[in-house]
């Protein structure tokens, strides 16, 4: 029997090696940043905070006038397809809106 890649002398000399075993990652990570704008209001980003990432009030405001004065700021941080969700999700309640609103996601 071959065992872990082993061949037998004289054989063939084709290699049975097991197939290497596929271990299992954590899910990469990737942060959502909110950006600043001059035209979304404070009460838009406010509720859009706890629509979309459940923040609750306090939290949502905290994030809120910290994104307003410093430029941007991170929401959370998720697997990707899920922080490609809610940057969709922000992206799509600010055009309904009529609100220039934009998120971005980057790996964390
Ligand atoms: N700067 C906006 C205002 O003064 C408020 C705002 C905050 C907009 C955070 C976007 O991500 C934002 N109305």
């Amino acid at each position: 029997m071959l065992i872990n890649g082993t061949t037998m002398p004289g054989n063939s000399g084709i290699e049975l090696r097991e197939k290497k075993r596929h271990k299992l990652k954590e899910p990469e990570e990737y942060r959502v940043i909110l950006l600043n704008d001059d035209y979304t209001t404070m009460e838009f980003v406010v509720e859009v905070l706890i629509i979309v990432f459940h923040k609750n009030e306090e939290d949502a405001v905290r994030i809120m006038l910290d994104v307003h004065q410093k430029g941007k700021g991170t929401v959370g941080v998720y697997p990707f397809d899920i922080a490609q969700t809610k940057a969709s999700q922000v992206h799509n309640l600010a055009r309904q809106n009529k609100f220039p609103l934009k998120c971005i996601v980057e790996k964390a």
